[in-house]
């Protein structure tokens, strides 16, 4: 009897799997990162939110999967290397299966086919690859696209130019700072579809499926989700609905807002919300990473006058290394390299987010001027005055509290002032890790809707009225302390 119902389950288990099947999830939630420009497979749409194949899909996956999901838009080549570090569990991003990624990416049945085709402006008259000779050619980094131009560089002479997102690519282009750029089929024909004035002179070169990835032997089950609920969304005829909405022909899925955003007024009436957003977590990094700094700094900047030299070498150190390693290396160290190692090492997770990462990045860079700025101020006050009070039998620490610190104090502030206004600015650069700040935020809908010297006429003036009060602001504290 009992042989029997094996059996009988035996039989059964298969037909159950061909119909709807779950697979386990594992994780209470997943990370997925995804490129920031890239349409029709991921963009930002006029209301601000991320659409596109893949965004659709990922989503009606999750929801089929019965699978919480949290998404990021870095951009493809932070996206990459968030899933590398451990920072995000899979990528979706219009992603190419090439046999070089598959030593680092466990990919998910495809979903899509893609060709990588070159982009030049309607009136350029490059007609071949031969025509490139001596030109500049736009890619985005870490893509597969960028891989094709690389192996043909030398047959055709041209130059590369890798760009962080597909944004500030097709700006470039349009510019005429590069010849032409070399990008996904699919992206290059939409953005013509929506208007751009490009065409594609050459006929595309096979890069290979689109898929979902996670990082090589690690979330296996994402994977069987993702292929479990692909099928079951193609199966149910969903998928193909995906397609046709960004695919089917006079299909204007970027365009559906009402509000102009030609002028400066309907930019700012249609982003207001996500541009105070980005200056929120632009305000956020500076002022936190400026209070920790300044703890730092004032720490390092005492050891740097310390009659001990060994204080005063670790202080030398601090500020040596923090000062001769660039800021953006500092924040993708932090954020990517740290983690990365990390995994490899223990196989966990690192709890650090962009913010988190940014944060320190900036405060560390921000100490080591602060250090600088403090010893400074301390040598500025002349040595008569320590060595007057010392004889007269009163202690360092007593001396340097009541005599010098008050003086230098004084010479410090303007100082402080300036290193501030180069932390707010500075905010920008670790942007790079995927943080979206003000820059950031608007960088994307720039991408949205290629209104670049209006949106950036509006991120400077938006830069330069927050520094100048808190400048001004700055300025009356001094007063005030003096
Ligand atoms: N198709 C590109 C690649 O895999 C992906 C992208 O640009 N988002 O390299």
């Amino acid at each position: 009897m009992k042989k029997k119902i094996l059996a009988f389950l035996l039989i059964l288990f298969p037909i159950f799997s061909l119909g709807v099947v779950k697979a386990d999830t594992v994780k209470s939630k997943y990370v997925i990162a995804s490129d920031s420009s890239f349409a029709p497979f991921v963009f930002q749409n006029s209301s601000n939110e991320y659409t596109g194949i893949d965004m659709d899909l990922i989503k009606a996956i999750a929801k089929d999967q019965g699978l919480e999901i949290e998404i990021t838009n870095p951009g493809f080549d932070a996206a990459i290397s968030a899933v590398q570090a451990g920072q995000a569990d899979g990528i979706i991003a219009g992603m190419s299966v090439t046999d070089a990624r598959k030593a680092t990416f466990d990919f998910s049945d495809s979903y899509y086919t893609a060709n990588t085709i070159l982009g030049v402006k309607e009136s350029s008259t490059i007609a071949s690859y031969e025509d490139l000779k001596d030109k500049t050619v736009g890619v985005k980094n870490g893509t597969a696209s960028q891989t094709f131009l690389t192996e043909n560089q030398s047959k055709y002479g041209y130059k590369i130019k890798a760009f962080a997102d597909g944004a500030s690519m097709y700006d470039s282009l349009n510019t005429g700072a590069i010849d032409a750029v070399m990008d996904d089929e699919p992206v290059l024909k939409y953005s013509i579809s929506q208007g751009q004035k490009l065409k594609t002179p050459i006929a595309g070169t096979p890069i290979g499926e689109t898929a979902f990835a996670v990082k090589k032997g690690s979330n296996p089950e994402l994977i069987q989700m993702f292929n479990k609920g692909l099928a079951n969304l193609k199966a149910n005829g969903e998928f193909q609905k995906i397609l046709d909405k960004y695919l089917a022909s006079g299909s204007t899925t970027t365009s559906t807002s009402t509000v102009d955003e030609t002028t400066i007024w309907g930019l700012l009436q249609n982003n207001y919300k996500q541009l105070l957003s980005g200056l929120g977590i632009t305000l956020a990094l500076a002022l936190i990473s400026f209070a920790i700094a300044i703890v730092i700094g004032i720490i390092f900047g005492m050891f740097s006058v310390s009659p001990y030299k060994s204080l005063r070498v670790i202080s030398e150190i601090f500020v040596d290394v923090i000062r001769g390693i660039p800021l953006m290396i500092l924040a993708a160290f932090i954020f990517w390299g740290i983690p990365n190692f990390i995994e490899s090492v223990t196989g966990q997770q690192s709890p650090i987010n962009d913010f988190v990462a940014g944060t320190i990045a900036l405060s560390l860079n921000s100490a080591a001027y602060i250090a600088e700025i403090v010893r400074g101020g301390i040598q500025a006050v002349p040595v008569g005055q320590m060595e007057a009070s010392r004889s007269l039998g009163i202690s360092y620490g007593k001396t340097m509290r009541k005599i010098i610190l008050p003086q230098a104090t004084k010479l410090m502030l303007p100082n402080f002032v300036n290193q501030f206004v180069i932390a707010l600015k500075d905010t920008t650069i670790v942007s790079a890790i995927g943080l979206v700040e003000l820059f950031q935020t608007g960088k994307i809908i720039i991408a949205r809707n290629y209104q670049s010297f209006k949106m950036y006429a509006i991120l400077a003036i938006f830069y330069l009225v927050i520094i100048t009060l808190l400048t001004r602001l700055a300025k009356r504290l001094e007063k005030r302390i003096r």
